[in-house]
């Protein structure tokens, strides 16, 4: 078996892939996507046009979108941690959470880090402002669903909260999570405590400082 992961450790969606790796221990190579390797990048241009990171390639055939890669994962290379339930009902609920997490977290918070980086006359104060509050939406009813649950679907930890790390990581930094969702801060903090959330977060440390916005000096 050969797997290669086309992927840098600060990204979200890169930290998703990572993370149900981790949580099984899966071997794969890192094939790292920094900004000045053209040689990294061409060959992942070559093997994935729309240049979007995580790309995993499993023995030669390529892999693309993180949910995919993580559900590839379950098929092709299960562990001992079960990151879709077997029951199809109960697998959907974990779909369900890992797409409300993508769309309504990631996708505001990419917004408001991608404006930062733009030139002042490029951004997009609407968008920015529709994206913020998109997150307190989201948070809102995240804080209900989330009521009583260790993990996001209710069920053990699988790809929901694959999805659920990165991006409630992130999001709180671009948008404080409101303390009155305290069931969603509550559940950033159980995934920080993670291990496998624990080591992609420590290991993407060093690039803190290219933060957009400015990291906060916690987490
Ligand atoms: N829908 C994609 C989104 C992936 C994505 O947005 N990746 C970002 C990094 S977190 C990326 O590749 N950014 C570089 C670019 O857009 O060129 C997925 O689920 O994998």
């Amino acid at each position: 078996m050969s797997l290669v992961l086309f992927a840098h450790p600060f990204s979200s969606y890169c930290q998703k892939v990572l993370i149900a790796l981790y949580e099984n221990d899966t071997p794969f190579t890192l094939r790292m996507l920094a900004p000045n390797d053209a040689e990294a990048s061409t060959e992942h241009a070559r093997i994935w046009p729309i240049k979007k990171m995580p790309t995993l390639v499993d023995d030669g055939h390529p892999v693309v979108e993180a949910t995919i890669i993580v559900e590839h994962l379950t098929l092709r290379h299960p562990g001992r941690v079960r990151l879709l339930p077997a029951d199809p009902r109960e697998a959907l609920d974990v779909r369900m959470l890992d797409r409300i997490f993508d769309n309504y977290v990631m996708t505001p918070m990419q917004k408001i880090v991608g404006d930062a980086i733009r030139r002042p006359d490029e951004r997009d104060a609407r968008g920015v402002a529709d994206a913020r509050a998109l997150l307190d939406t989201t948070y809102r009813w995240l804080d209900g669903a989330l009521a009583g649950r260790e993990w996001a679907a209710g069920g053990d930890f699988g790809l929901a909260d694959c999805a659920g790390a990165p991006a409630l990581f992130y999001a709180d930094w671009a948008h404080a999570i409101d303390p009155a969702f305290a069931n969603v801060r509550a559940y950033r903090a159980r995934l920080l405590a993670r291990p496998s959330v624990t080591r992609a977060v420590d290991e993407a440390r060093p690039y803190r400082p290219f933060f957009p916005l400015g990291a906060p000096d916690r987490d």
